[in-house]
């Protein structure tokens, strides 16, 4: 939702018509990444703090320096903050700005997959072990050789094989890897770079992920999201085109990539029969939350599918203070995914 919008929100009327309540309010959160191991929800968030810095579009107010994770019984037992887990002090190749991380786990390793700027400024991801899903982890001394932009996304899928889905617009840096190296100039332009609305949009990456998960086996591919004629998404497709958060998961042997439109504040996501895509653009799982950032993960839990996303409802629509919250998805028979209003007004 615009930050324009904000002061017209009256915030209890709003909280009290959520359709969830923030998971926790010791700190703030975002961007959750949930797993299920071992029976158990674990969340992986942005851990959001107020650095002082101003709101600009190239994201510099998010100047988080490390991450908890958060772990649940059960969808409806309480969370729990689990403290910190990892601190940009604690690696080597990190400068700053530790945005959205996401997990996994394999023969009984687990992995955080972060982005964080390197002290060139450009983003990189990193990659951080521990023997328990709530760490503390270890990062490994580089980023992940080739990788660049944001929002990494883990999926494992049913061979057992692992990709990485990520990238990120404006401060996420994506449009500046257009021509295959990072073009440095106009540093202080979020949107130079940018196809012009008649082109096609830019698109996000998949790389399959090494045996031990720490660098990528492949050099990273585009994933293409097509419309229902088999054409790109164009770059003035605003509502539609993939701007953040990427996520996959598999539902009855089909794969779903979904991820946010960014300045349109959109969840939305594409269907397709590989782990590599097309995905052909399906709909929306969820309507702008209060906040400019929209962000999410779709995770099984007890048979039922949840959306884990976030919104700025308890800081009372300040951006960069958000809170992980939860809601239950459903599945209409041709496999496409009801739209989630985060408020019922
Ligand atoms: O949390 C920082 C950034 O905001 C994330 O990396 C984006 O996806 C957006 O949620």
């Amino acid at each position: 939702m615009p930050e324009e919008s904000i002061e017209n929100i009256n915030f209890d009327e709003l909280n009290k018509n959520a359709i969830s309540q923030p998971l926790i309010s010791n700190i703030y959160t975002a961007d959750p990444s949930a797993h299920v191991f071992n029976g158990k929800i674990y969340i992986y968030p942005s851990h959001d703090v107020d650095a002082g810095e101003a709101f600009d579009d190239l994201g510099s107010h998010f100047a988080m320096e490390d991450y908890h994770v958060i772990s649940m019984d059960s969808i409806d037992s309480e969370a729990v903050d689990n403290g910190v887990a990892l601190h940009v002090d604690d690696v080597a190749w990190a400068k700053e700005q530790m945005w959205a991380p996401d997990a996994n786990e394999k023969d009984g390793t687990y992995y955080l997959f972060f982005p964080a700027k390197a002290h060139d400024g450009i983003f990189r991801i990193g990659v951080a072990t521990s023997n328990s899903p709530i760490g503390p982890f270890k990062a490994q001394p580089e980023a992940i050789k080739g990788s660049f932009s944001i929002d990494p996304a883990v999926f494992k899928d049913d061979d057992g094989s692992y990709y990485m889905y990520f990238g990120g617009l404006w401060g996420g840096q994506l449009q500046r890897w257009r021509d295959g190296e990072y073009n440095a100039s106009q540093p202080d332009s979020p949107t130079a770079f940018i196809p012009e609305e008649h082109e096609a949009a830019l698109l996000p990456y998949v790389a399959k992920m090494t045996d031990d998960l720490l660098e990528f086996e492949e050099k990273p591919k585009a994933i293409e999201i097509i419309d229902e004629n088999g054409d790109l998404l164009l770059a003035g497709d605003n509502d539609r085109r993939f701007f953040e958060a990427a996520w996959l998961h598999k539902y009855k042997d089909k794969y779903y990539f979904s991820y946010s439109t960014g300045d349109t504040h959109f969840i939305c996501y594409g269907i397709g029969d590989n782990p590599y895509g097309p995905f052909t653009y399906s709909g929306r799982i969820l309507n702008p939350v209060v906040g400019w950032t929209s962000h999410h993960s779709i995770c099984e839990v007890d048979g039922k599918w949840y959306l884990f996303y976030h919104d700025s409802s308890l800081s009372k629509g300040v951006t960069h203070l958000r809170s992980v919250k939860v809601a239950e998805i459903k599945y209409r028979a041709d496999g496409t995914i009801e739209t989630l209003d985060p408020y019922i007004l």
